[in-house]
């Protein structure tokens, strides 16, 4: 483990007295992994630099809203550019209008789009629309999906599977968590006995098409088929949470690049070009029903900020302009390739995930198909894996539970660097 520069050491000091564990997001303390979490100064590209001054190939990149890596010019001077002409109105922009817009183009399901400040409250604003459409109460979700730290949703599976969830957290009563129904992910028949007991009182099934937040689990084929026909068969809807895949699998998301068209989808990272936007957005006549239109309240003082617009708006153009997906799959292949190889070459057992730009590598023996079988992973050894390669100057997910990214501005180069680290640090794993 490396020691943390001065500048680090200072700095964890004053957050921990001040900042609630120390970080505003709680997996950045570095708890799934020990030591002294890295503070960044400044990005660029595929890199950043710390504030000892330490460089590091990035794969976190914020958690996904960085596909065109730290700094893209375009994205900052479109930002810089819009905030000179003013930071927020708390009235309606073109930024509104033009980013709503490039999300109809890129994702064909959605007709309309309202914008908001978080994934969180994307999720949250797409569960209260389908419960309002559907004038029904229950909602799916799956066990090591994530949605945000919404009420409703930080819930773990009920004693029985058919039974309805309990809080997965203290300050959520029983109550909040009572509507929602948890299945295992990838499991048809666990979500064919939901429906055979309670389908007529399901609002919607929520889902991570791709899931990244048990680390990434991809649907087994004909899954996300098979969610798309039961729900439409029980008059649900299905909610796409492609907060991490949207735009990042395909500039359609995963529903563009395994062809199933959900009923809502939510959006967020790539969509605010990392600045602070989500959105959620379906049919037109789903999307009526919300406030000032329909029933359904839903608001935010920020919501389609025009610097986080100005930033998504150049993001999506980039990538409309020159999709880069079949390069982020050579890149992101030869990288999971090269890291299967150094661990085999360690004897060191792993399972390795990877949908297009978005993989993480298990370690456990066991094939990883839903977040049972992630649990098999040995966490201890990835912390080792983890600060061995943050030594060699790479940085990777402090939590085996989370998906790691490469984007455009990652090179052959920054690839052959990581693996090169990552044969050296496995090697210090098996001993
Ligand atoms: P935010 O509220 O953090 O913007 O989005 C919540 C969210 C919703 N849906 C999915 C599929 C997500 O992955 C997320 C947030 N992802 C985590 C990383 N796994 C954010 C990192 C963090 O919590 O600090």
């Amino acid at each position: 483990m490396i020691e943390p520069g001065e500048r680090s050491k200072e700095l964890w000091q004053s957050a921990r007295a001040l900042i609630p564990g120390g970080v505003n997001s709680p997996v950045r303390a570095f708890g799934a992994v020990g030591g002294t979490p890295v503070f960044a100064e400044r990005g660029a590209g595929s890199r950043f630099q710390d504030v000892d001054g330490r460089e590091f190939i990035d794969y976190v990149m914020s958690w996904g809203p960085l596909i065109l890596g730290h700094a893209h010019p375009a994205v900052v001077a479109a930002v810089r550019e819009t905030c000179a002409k003013g930071m927020t109105f708390g009235m309606p922009t073109a930024l509104e209008v033009r980013l709503a817009r490039l999300v109809t183009t890129c994702v064909p399901s959605i007709q309309k789009v309202r914008m908001t400040s978080s994934g969180t409250e994307a999720a949250m604003s797409a569960i209260r629309l389908a419960r309002g459409f559907t004038g029904r109460d229950l909602v799916v979700k799956f066990d090591g999906c994530y949605h945000g730290h919404v009420d409703g949703l930080l819930a773990a599976a009920g004693s029985g599977l058919a039974t309805f969830a309990i809080p997965d957290t203290r300050g959520v009563p029983a109550s909040y968590t009572e509507k929602t129904l948890i299945a295992p992910y990838n499991d048809p028949d666990a979500v064919r006995a939901l429906f055979a007991r309670l389908g007529p009182q399901i609002a919607a099934v929520i889902v991570e098409p791709v899931a990244g937040n048990m680390g990434v689990v991809a649907p087994q084929p004909g899954y996300l088929e098979f969610l798309r026909e039961i729900t439409a068969q029980h008059g649900a809807l299905l909610v796409f949470d492609e907060v991490i895949t949207g735009f990042r699998l395909a500039l359609g998301g995963a529903q563009a690049l395994y062809g199933v068209t959900p009923d809502l989808t939510v959006l967020g990272k790539i969509l605010g070009g990392g600045l602070p936007a989500a959105a959620y957005g379906g049919r037109a006549e789903i999307m009526d029903a919300l406030a000032p239109l329909g029933g359904v309240y839903q608001a935010g003082t920020l919501s389609g900020n025009p610097a986080a617009m100005a930033a998504g708006v150049a993001t999506l153009e980039a990538l409309a302009a020159n999709p880069p997906y079949a390069r982020l799959e050579a890149l992101a292949g030869h990288l999971a390739e090269g890291l299967r190889e150094a661990a085999a070459r360690a004897g060191i057992p792993v399972w390795q995930n990877r949908v297009g730009s978005m993989q993480t590598l298990f370690f456990t023996a066991t094939p990883v198909t839903d977040y049972r079988t992630a649990k098999t992973a040995d966490t201890r050894r990835y912390a080792r894996f983890f600060h061995g390669m943050l030594a060699a100057g790479i940085y990777l997910a402090p939590s085996q539970f989370e998906a790691g990214f490469v984007s455009t501005a990652h090179t052959e180069q920054d690839i052959e660097q990581t693996l090169a680290a990552a044969r050296a640090t496995m090697a210090t794993l098996a001993s």
